[in-house]
């Protein structure tokens, strides 16, 4: 048994890690060799002492913030509880056990691998494609057993704090605000519940605005009283409050404003982070089905963001800093809205906070994920109520906070677990109904059944009239590209496409540079996903070629996801109004690996996360070439109407402008149109279409670039593209590096490289037009001098790429993959589910 000391939070795999007892579980192959820790169960003890000053409090308790997962909690030697959710708090109170003077508590942890075993075995329940049975039999998050994504490390231990809470007086358990606007003016409507606490007592409220000046004040009165609690009202109203918005939609604001809701109740105290503002989700029927679309102070939003997982596998390792690392790029990159994906864990305070502060909408599933759950037992269904319960009060009362949705994929793959029924009708009881009406009782947030539904429309899962979507025909089931143009979603929540990370993350965990093909030990270990390379290589001869260069290999696989997201968010952005949002999967990763991320587990971006900030921004131009016809798109999601002038030209690979023109346009609010048609052949004969880029711009009447696209003609594999001889100049401003590129002829998708310089560029995979300069930055701090960013700076394009093997035996390759059993029957299996 271990006995080292440790601080919390803390979990068995960090604290051996820390105290260099196995090796670190994200390098090479070692993961394989780690599942003994979680096989075992383990004890962690603490002793405390306790002053008689403390003992006089009312209430002394001890409170775990969480306990992961199945544990007995043993003090001075007596157990008070066995606990097996690792979603909620628990708190004990122990005035009538410990003592004056030393006492210790002691939690024994039992194998969370032998409980799901245990339990699977009981159960039989539908098996785990991605790593451990057994998951969904205990209320731990699904991911620590394996995923498509991510390894199998469950650790046991606590990820959040341990702590003594003592005091006299009712205790604050928890407030529930309702926002009301009239001509100008908002009330806050405050309840408060409070624990041992009776109507004579004063409860406060007092509202500070953005700039700590306090704007309104209340006493509560009390209102009711029921099982221990009693209830406190206010009601606060001040004119004019500044409205927090989703990022993006207001031009030039950042930060939203956020205000503060001071709460006293004698000795207890709580802070509310506020921000005004009126959320509804708006599902009327509307002619193509019906609607789905988040309105936030009556406009309506087109949500633009992502998927997000747990970013690490043992997430008491992120703190604030990281991340706010995540929120303020996001934000940058035109996103204004995340979806906490339900295998991981929920949102913490400090993630919430970030997301009020960024204007970044939060679609929070409940803690379920892709298989069923034993909500047939009565045990397990008491525990998952008084974890939505609390999760809920918790989460309410967030800005940021736009849905509750009651799961990930469970309403979706019932059709595989058919044979099945008694399991289903308990989880369709269970999110249809418990859960509906629970939220329906402590909150107006909305709720969703799950993700992706298409609600009570009587609909199938998946249904382009109603609800949402995840898209996996591109990816698992292997279609082109262009399948995404066939979809017309209403709200696309998740679709996505593999790469490998950038090649520094790669050899960060490798053993050496033998290692670096696909078949090594460490990278087999680093792929999840079922057939992840072969469908990789398949999509990238589709438009690229395999390259001989493993580097090449990496930073392809992260063209080919860019140009698949690309498409689609184009597409359903061109779509706005009756598609409303679209939500890529996956922002993050929780170790290093190949996976569906544009943003690795270090922070570094992928292709996808530059791409992103081009395709999320607010006013966005885009281009869809088909049947030898360009149409040139400008689609506006803001709110501003920004007028401006349409410029394109089609250049030629060595530098003349073999066509352009331009006009005046609006982009109007929450609308997109088409301003300009090109009938491709009026310009250039067909056999020159290889030799040339089309360029469409849009420029503000400041004459800026507003948002800018760069399109082939043909595929980059039937283009012309050759070697580019790339120059660059770097100048240092007092804020930033800022480098100026030059290409001797037009270079696709240029990737500046500067080996271990630890944050993104502010532009990459970007083209360079032959001749014509190009800047971007690095911001301040920087890691790197002058000189060593002079001297480190590469890059890489597409013409540099030497392919592997002759196109004809691409071709066959591609063949061979797309008649793997495996392949075949995910496409089957798609088709068959109505997928594709
Ligand atoms: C989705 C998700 C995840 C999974 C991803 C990639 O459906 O909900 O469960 O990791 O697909 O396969």
């Amino acid at each position: 048994m271990f006995k080292g000391e440790t601080d919390l939070p803390a979990t068995n795999y960090t604290i051996l890690l820390k105290e260099g007892r196995i090796p670190d579980p994200f390098f090479s192959a070692n993961e394989q060799n780690l599942l003994w820790v979680a096989e075992l169960d383990w004890i962690f003890t603490k002793k405390f002492v306790l002053t008689k000053e403390i003992l006089a409090s009312e209430c002394v308790r001890l409170v775990f913030d969480n306990i992961d997962t199945v544990a007995s909690v043993f003090l001075n030697g007596v157990k008070i509880a066995d606990t097996e959710n690792a979603f909620y708090p628990h708190a004990f109170d122990i005035k009538g056990a410990v003592v004056e003077g030393e006492n210790e508590v002691k939690v024994y942890i039992y194998s969370p691998v032998a409980a799901a075993r245990e339990r699977q075995k009981k159960y039989n329940f539908p098996p785990n494609p991605n790593g451990l049975n057994g998951f969904s039999l205990i209320r731990k998050p699904g991911y620590h057993f394996g995923w498509d994504w991510g390894p199998v490390l469950p650790p046991s231990g606590f990820e959040g704090k341990v702590f003594l809470s003592y005091g006299n007086g009712p205790r604050i358990e928890s407030v529930r605000i309702e926002q009301g606007f009239s001509r100008g003016r908002a009330s806050l409507t405050v309840i408060v519940a409070a624990e041992n606490s009776d109507p004579r007592r004063e409860v406060n409220c007092r509202l500070f605005a953005p700039d700590g000046k306090r704007v309104g004040q209340g006493k509560a009165a009390p209102i009711s009283e029921s099982g221990g609690i009693t209830y406190f009202t206010s009601t606060i109203v001040i004119d004019d409050p500044e409205l927090w918005y989703p990022s993006g939609m207001l031009p030039g604001r950042k930060i939203q404003p956020i205000y503060s809701l001071k709460i006293t109740a004698d000795e207890d105290e709580r802070e509310l982070k506020i921000g005004f503002r009126n959320l509804e989700l708006s599902r009327g029927s509307d002619g193509v089905g019906d609607d789905f679309c988040f309105v936030v102070n009556g406009k309506r939003v087109f949500a633009k963001g992502a998927d997000w997982i747990p970013p690490d596998s043992f997430v008491e390792r992120t703190d604030k800093e990281k991340l706010e690392y995540y929120f303020k790029n996001i934000a940058d990159c035109g996103f204004n809205m995340l979806r906490v994906w339900g295998g991981g864990f929920y949102a913490s305070e400090d993630f919430l906070d970030l997301a009020d502060k960024y204007g970044i909408l939060i679609w929070h599933d409940f803690m379920y994920a892709c298989l069923p759950y034993p909500f047939f037992d009565k045990e397990f269904s008491k525990s998952a109520v008084t974890e939505a319960a609390y999760q809920i009060k918790r989460l309410r009362n967030r800005a940021s906070l736009a849905l509750f949705c009651g799961n990930n994929e469970i309403e979706e793959l019932q059709i595989a677990w058919f044979y099945r029924k008694k399991i289903i009708d308990s989880n369709n009881g269970f999110f249809r109904r418990t859960l509906a009406e629970l939220a329906e009782k402590l909150t107006t947030v909305p709720y969703w059944p799950s993700s992706p539904s298409s609600g009570d429309s009587g609909r199938p899962s998946n249904s382009d009239l109603a609800g949402d979507t995840h898209i996996w025909a591109v990816w698992h089931g292997m279609m082109p590209f262009e399948y995404f143009l066939k979809r017309k979603t209403r709200f696309c929540s998740e679709f996505g496409f593999e790469s490998f990370p950038p090649l520094e993350t790669v050899e960060s965990f490798i053993e050496g540079p033998e290692e670096l093909n696909i078949a090594s030990p460490a990278m087999k270990t680093h792929q999840k996903g079922a057939s992840g390379n072969e469908r990789m290589l398949y999509y990238m001869i589709e438009n690229y070629r395999i390259p001989k260069d493993f580097g090449h290999l990496v930073y392809l696989s992260q063209l080919t996801q860019a140009e698949s997201t690309r498409v689609a968010v184009e597409h359903w952005r061109r779509n706005i109004g009756r598609c409303n949002g679209v939500l890529y999967w996956q922002l993050n990763d929780c170790w290093p690996t190949l996976s569906w991320s544009s943003i690795d587990y270090f922070g570094n971006f992928k292709a996808l996360q530059y791409y992103a900030k081009e395709i999320y921004k607010p006013v966005a131009v885009s281009v869809r070439i088909k049947k030898g016809r360009a149409g040139v798109y400008l689609v506006n999601d803001s709110l501003a109407e920004i007028s401006g002038t349409i410029r394109w030209r089609l250049a030629t690979f060595d530098g003349k402008i073999a066509a352009s023109a331009e006009r005046s346009a609006a982009a109007e609010i929450y609308k997109c149109s088409q301003v300009a048609e090109l009938v491709l052949k009026s310009y250039l004969p067909r056999r020159k279409f290889k030799d040339v880029a089309l360029i469409a711009e849009f420029i503000g009447a400041d004459g800026k670039i507003i948002s800018s696209t760069n399109a082939l003609l043909v595929s980059e594999r039937n283009s012309s593209l050759g070697k580019a001889e790339i120059k660059a100049d770097i100048a240092e401003g007092e804020n930033s590096f800022v480098i100026t590129a030059v290409s001797d002829r037009y270079a696709r998708r240029v990737m500046p490289v500067i080996k271990g310089l630890g944050k993104p560029f502010s532009k990459s995979f970007f083209d360079l037009e032959a001749g014509i300069p190009l800047s971007f930055e690095i911001e301040k701090p920087c890691p790197k001098s002058l000189e060593e960013l002079k001297k480190g700076l590469k890059f890489v394009s597409y013409g540099d790429i030497v392919p592997k093997i002759k196109g004809v035996r691409e071709k066959y390759l591609k063949l061979r993959i797309a008649l793997k059993p495996r392949n075949l029957f995910g496409k089957i299996a798609m088709a068959v589910a109505g997928n594709i």
